[in-house]
């Protein structure tokens, strides 16, 4: 007798048609196996003799199984407190960097803990099991640090959350920005953070970055900095984040973030960039919504999309994944925490519009998401591996992005831990009987 059997779902590059089960044991998956024949076979019910018995049964009908949403980037110490004290009108990342630093004045841990929580049970809703989250380190008292180190370990069952400390206003530009991101790697952050483009000068972003990967590899940390989110063409420090990371050997265990200013390099530029990048593995995260919003606020038309490049960094061999970056906060009014809507209006902004494509964007929230944060064999849907996982009522990536397919499931270390019903919509045409409509094209 096992825990549960998912019976009959898609999974990704099998051919149509073809349904597995998923066997859960303990937490972990036990098999991936061929679907068997007949209906599902509940404890003490009358499924066919090859089927193993199972204490819970989930009759997937076809939908396509996948590994959980992972959230490369987001900030929850700063989550749900958009408009606080005041909104940021200019729409500029600056603007939101001088709001949240008057909210940040007024935190409490149970205002942390608070908001965090709740948006991080709307993620577990929207079927993200991983997620890597900023927190702003240039506080002298670390409270929103030591708030988001407690969420860590309440969550741990459900999702994986990684914390980076992230020195918002600066490594070397805050008084002892170094020292408080040393003390945020003692504290237990998993991953250090950086900002080179924010810091007063070239050379101290320089330094900046030179701190952060010093201080990753002494306390064996990933390393995730905030990069080059300017509209400047000039704002160089990719180019040094990638290559201390070759120089350091953290290469895919480092990131560079937003990284926007490469929209805007010119071509000769952006070629040398691309292969420098790619020799030192590090991984690009692109936040279509946020950057979207933030950048371009200063051009007259032509107006920047003010994104990095993702078609062309993709084929270049770099891994780049899809962030949300904010949800409700100084910096980004809207949002739900649904790394689908990421993928869609990603797919839009960076032109990803075949249905390769189109399912190359999913892949930016599932696996290439997971290789940011390092997750290797403890994601996927593969025996052995942690039973977590989505159960998407689509027929494969490309429909889920299409159609904005919500989860039917989501299974966390072989527990179900949100559920919803399809929704239907009732189509009365003129002179038809009342009919479905699931916006799925059959002829
Ligand atoms: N801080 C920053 O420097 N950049 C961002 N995109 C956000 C916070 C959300
Ligand atoms: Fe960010």
């Amino acid at each position: 007798m096992i825990d549960l059997a998912v019976r009959g779902v898609r999974l990704t590059g099998e051919p149509d048609g073809a349904l597995s089960d998923l066997l859960v044991d303990q937490g972990r998956f036990v098999a991936v196996v061929p679907a068997a024949a007949g209906s599902p076979a509940a404890a003490g019910g009358d499924g066919d003799d090859q089927a193993p018995q199972a204490r819970t049964v989930i009759d997937a009908r076809g939908a396509f199984a996948s590994p959980p949403y992972v959230e490369p980037h987001v900030h929850l110490d700063a989550t749900l407190t958009a408009g606080e004290p005041r909104w940021n009108v200019s729409g500029t990342l600056w603007e939101g960097i001088a709001c949240w630093a008057d909210r940040k004045a007024t935190l409490s841990r149970a205002d942390v803990i608070d908001r965090a929580t709740e948006v991080l049970r709307w993620q577990v809703a929207n079927g993200v099991l991983h997620v890597r989250s900023h927190v702003d380190v240039t506080d002298p008292g670390l409270v929103a640090l030591d708030a988001l180190l407690e969420v860590r370990d309440r969550v741990k069952d459900v999702v994986n959350l990684q914390l980076v400390a992230f020195p918002q206003e600066g490594i070397c530009s805050f008084p002892g920005g170094d020292r408080l991101v040393e003390e945020a790697a003692v504290r237990g952050v998993d991953v250090i953070g950086a900002i080179p483009h924010f810091e007063d000068t070239r050379e101290d972003g320089v330094r900046s970055l030179e701190i952060a990967v010093e201080i990753a590899v002494r306390h064996g940390l990933m390393l995730d900095a905030h990069c080059d989110e300017i509209d400047d063409e000039q704002s160089r420090f990719a180019e040094v984040l990638a290559t201390l990371a070759s120089r350091s050997g953290l290469r895919a265990r480092a990131t560079a973030s937003h990284t926007t200013a490469m929209g805007s390099y010119n071509a000769a530029y952006a070629l040398k960039l691309e292969r420098i990048l790619a020799r030192s593995g590090v991984n690009l995260v692109c936040n279509p919504l946020v950057n979207l919003h933030l950048q371009g606020r200063l051009d007259d038309y032509p107006k920047r999309r003010g994104l990095t490049r993702v078609k062309e960094t993709l084929a270049a061999g770099i891994n780049v994944a899809f962030g949300h970056d904010d949800i409700m906060d100084p910096w980004y009014p809207l949002g739900t925490g649904n790394p689908v809507q990421v993928a869609f209006v990603g797919a839009h902004a960076t032109q990803l519009t075949s249905p390769g494509e189109v399912a190359e964007c999913f892949a930016m929230v599932t696996d290439r998401a997971a290789a940011v944060l390092g997750l290797g064999d403890e994601y996927g849907i593969a025996a052995g591996r942690p039973a977590s996982f989505v159960l998407l009522p689509a027929s494969g990536p490309f429909d889920v992005v299409r159609r904005q397919v919500r989860p039917s499931h989501v299974v966390a270390h072989g527990h179900l831990v949100a559920s919803t019903p399809p929704s239907v919509t009732t189509l009365r045409w003129p002179g038809r009987p009342a009919e479905p409509v699931d916006f799925v094209r059959r002829r």
